[in-house]
């Protein structure tokens, strides 16, 4: 947007005149450039599973795993048509793999958190480990690291991919390969960085990563953690009970450019107004409620996918017992000193 001034015609001659030079003056755009407040494209949306997931089931009959290499629906903000972007930084989209298939070896510089919508007993390796898949389970593909997917089990399986897609893209820093073998052999057991770095440990000499080497966060452990939590803590009135899933080297976020966190509201609370700069991609884990996101009230149930765009006031409603998992960008955000909050 520029000025709503009309501009003279000797201004426009002016411009008229530099444009060949590549230049444009700053006056017709500073307010638009450096904005009183975040002013984004990203529009609140919810993607209902049950509209999606028969158009996903439709995918499978259409394109094998191995021919699309990955076989997902892109989730694309309406704010941002074209661009594969859930969020200004961040993409999301639905990953189907059917019993028996592959998703060949590659690996590329955007980081990957794949979150496991439904079925069981898939996987995802990870420089030659194997993570087994079970529903709602959070699994890291980091930077440039090696991994496939494949199905052993006896159902379709399907989780929802998060990437810095975007992030990638506006720096220009993308690099791909695919790998020489479809999947990569076993170096470690399933189960081995859990074991190094899960449990409050690590490795003598160990350098940290800038990914969190815990690249498996299985729902039955962090699920476990906010019950834990549920009798003892107090609330917070704008957030519920909210962890983040960190890097154990660092005490960072999980990945250099994607936070992860889950959410925990019981039953019948409703959250303060809140907002932040980070956009947020959400997906209901259990129970029902509404999300308030700006003007917009999306009524949710589980595995539906919902986007609280940068600076959005939001309000979260349980109708029962309500868990979120959510990404954003904060911690990059954070790195660079720009992330905001506010409690209303
Ligand atoms: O599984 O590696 O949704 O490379 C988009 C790009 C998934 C993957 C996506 C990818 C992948």
């Amino acid at each position: 947007m520029s000025n709503a001034k009309p501009v003279s015609a000797e201004r426009q001659a002016f411009y008229d005149e530099i444009r060949p030079l590549n230049m444009t003056p700053l006056w017709e755009m500073l307010h638009a450039l450096v904005p009183k407040q975040p002013a984004t494209r990203v529009q609140p949306v919810r993607w209902r599973y049950d509209d999606v997931r028969p158009y996903l089931m439709q995918s499978g009959d259409l394109i094998t795993a191995k021919e699309a290499e990955r076989r997902v629906l892109i989730l694309e903000n309406p704010g941002c048509p074209g661009e594969s972007a859930a969020t200004g930084t961040l993409y999301a989209g639905l990953q189907l793999i059917l019993p028996g298939e592959v998703a060949p070896c590659h690996r590329h510089t955007q980081s990957a958190l794949r979150f496991v919508m439904e079925g069981d007993g898939a996987y995802t390796a990870v420089d030659g480990e194997r993570a087994v898949m079970r529903e709602f389970d959070l699994i890291l593909t980091p930077s440039w690291q090696w991994h496939d997917h494949g199905n052993d089990g006896a159902g379709p399986m399907v989780w929802l991919d998060g990437l810095d897609i975007p992030t990638v893209r506006f720096f220009d820093a993308g690099f791909a390969q695919q790998g020489n073998d479809e999947y990569q052999l076993d170096r470690r057991p399933p189960g081995f960085s859990r074991a190094q770095f899960g449990r409050n440990m690590l490795p003598v000499g160990f350098d940290a990563p800038k990914t969190s080497p815990v690249f498996h966060y299985p729902y039955a452990e962090y699920r476990q953690a906010l019950e834990d939590m549920k009798g003892s803590t107090e609330w917070d009135p704008h957030q519920g009970l909210k962890l983040e899933f960190i890097n154990p080297a660092t005490g960072g976020p999980m990945m250099p450019t994607i936070s992860g966190f889950v959410q925990l509201l019981p039953k019948g609370f409703s959250t303060k107004t809140y907002r932040a700069t980070d956009a947020m991609v959400c997906t209901v884990v259990e129970g029902t409620g509404n999300a308030i996101i700006g003007d917009e009230v999306f009524d949710l149930k589980p595995r539906d996918v919902f986007v609280i765009p940068p600076w959005h006031r939001q309000c979260l409603e349980a109708r029962d017992d309500l868990v979120l998992f959510v990404f954003s960008d904060k911690g990059m955000q954070d790195s660079l000193g720009i992330w905001r909050e506010e409690r209303i």
